[in-house]
């Protein structure tokens, strides 16, 4: 049995039913043979079976007092996965899904993701199955504050930072920081996201989204085409999507589509962003309400989706962006995307497509960006904020977006090269893995048997 298959089956078996957590490994061992066998070193100093243990896993009751007084209890994560290249770094989802799985998932991801950025950064990720959606601010305060009484002794400035992911934006951050504070005495860059009157960076919202506009655009200057002038599917309606959108527009580009967990609009003319981000700044607010101002648009709830796949990308477009979550995008859907004219997806979200689709959207060889590359300028960005912190310094917008750019340049190459390398030009999926984990791995052979 190769080294690739003992690693996954030995995964499984101590791991029961970790799906999402397999499905993430998989995706990279997948990848890996040919860089295992051009380096015998990292079998032989075991690096796969250290690569997919975490370094830590930290699990904790989290209880907090509702509105009507009663005691509510969720549970906190934090997978702190590889610090090989740097301090643990990765962000907090607050969802109702969150489990072991998830989280995990996340963190191995974020491994890769931020050794292709070429930063100094570890990789890990945290969360709760704390659903913020419908519960009052005050709510949100104290569960955040009861959250980081147990994180706190965990985390520091060059020990693990946290960031925003599902569920969690500034407003979350900034009762996270509060708390910090209030526990340690120390104000630091503990945590990225921050607002930008205390010691936030610039850019770091939009990062993601516009970030992976920027990979979008390389991949397709390579193949002489550009997103000027074309119309755009974009999934999900919070941070990510949202900036996707945001610089899509920007580019002449005309984006159709935004989503939820309720439900799917379509806006033919291009979507009417000022009026979404009003509708999801309510709490529980329904893309539904769009209708009543735009009766062109066309909305579908969930209920009417297809049984085999997802509304949004059953709309012709010359390029789409996955921006909501997980598994969002079946093969079915990227054979309807395909079949409509679909030149380029790039993921905004992590792990949005599922294997069958990835496996398909390589065989067809359109231009597709996963996740790890394309969606890196978020944590990029967050490390410069680390970096403006450490020297109490705070960047111009301008500044911030200047190095945004170069570092999705760079991934990009970094991703393209690589898969040149091993032969598979234009298999960024080969490329940006192996480039994330040659860094990784040499890293943690430089630093011994820890
Ligand atoms: P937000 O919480 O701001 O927005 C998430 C959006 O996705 C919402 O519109 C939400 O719908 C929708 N969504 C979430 N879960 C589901 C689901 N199970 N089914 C359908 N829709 C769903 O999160 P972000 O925009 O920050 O994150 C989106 C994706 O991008 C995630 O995969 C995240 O891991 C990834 N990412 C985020 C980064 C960041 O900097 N924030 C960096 C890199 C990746 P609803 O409003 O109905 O809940
Ligand atoms: O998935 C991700 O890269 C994030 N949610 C952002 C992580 C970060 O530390 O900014």
């Amino acid at each position: 049995m190769s080294y690739v298959s003992r690693t996954l089956q030995g995964l499984k078996q101590s791991f029961p039913a970790q799906t999402e957590f397999y499905q993430a490994v998989e995706e990279v061992l997948e990848t890996l043979p040919p860089v295992l066998e051009a380096n015998p070193r990292y079998e032989e100093q075991n690096i796969l079976r250290r690569i997919i243990e975490p370094e830590r896993q930290i699990t904790f009751r989290v209880t907090w007092m509702d509105d009507d007084n009663r005691i509510q209890v969720n549970r906190g994560h934090r997978v702190q996965f590889n610090s090989a290249l740097g301090p643990y770094k990765g962000g907090l989802r607050f969802h109702p899904t969150v489990n072991p799985s998830i989280i995990k998932f996340l963190g191995f991801e974020q491994i890769f993701k931020n050794a292709l950025t070429g930063l100094a950064i570890g990789g890990g990720k945290g969360g709760s199955n704390f659903d913020p959606r419908g519960r009052s601010d005050m709510e949100i305060m104290r569960f955040c504050q009861s959250f980081m009484t147990e994180l706190y002794r965990h985390v520091g400035p060059t020990t693990d930072v946290p960031a925003g992911d599902i569920g969690v934006g500034t407003r979350e951050i900034a009762y996270l920081f509060g708390q910090y504070k209030r526990l340690t005495k120390r104000f630091e860059g503990v945590l990225t996201g921050k607002g930008l009157l205390w010691g936030g960076s610039a850019g770091r919202e939009a990062a993601t989204g516009h970030g992976c506009v920027y990979f979008a655009q390389h991949m397709l200057e390579d193949r002489g085409e550009q997103l000027e002038g074309q119309r755009c599917l974009v999934s999900g309606a919070g941070n990510v999507a949202l900036h996707t959108v945001e610089k899509l527009y920007e580019l002449n580009a005309t984006p159709v589509t935004v989503s939820d967990s309720k439900g799917t609009l379509y806006h033919a003319d291009g979507i009417d962003l000022p009026l979404v981000r009003s509708l999801k700044r309510q709490p529980n607010g329904s893309l539904a309400a769009y209708m009543e101002e735009h009766t062109e648009a066309e909305y579908t709830p969930v209920s009417d989706y297809p049984a085999d796949g997802h509304a949004v990308w059953r709309y012709p477009a010359f390029a789409a962006f996955p921006s909501a979550t997980q598994n969002e995008l079946t093969r079915a859907d990227a054979e309807a995307l395909v079949e409509n004219g679909c030149q380029c997806l790039a993921e905004g979200a992590n792990m949005p497509c599922e294997a069958e689709a990835v496996h398909f959207l390589e065989d067809v060889g359109i231009a597709y960006g996963p996740g790890k590359a394309a969606n890196a300028g978020g944590v990029a960005v967050s490390q410069l904020e680390m970096a403006q912190n450490a020297r109490m310094q705070a960047w111009s917008e301008e500044r911030v977006d200047e190095h945004l750019q170069r570092i999705m340049r760079e991934i990009y190459l970094r991703a393209s090269t690589t898969a040149e390398e091993f032969g598979v030009p234009g298999n960024l999926v080969v490329g940006g893995n192996i480039a994330g984990f040659r860094r990784v791995a040499e890293a943690m052979i430089d630093q011994g048997a820890v």
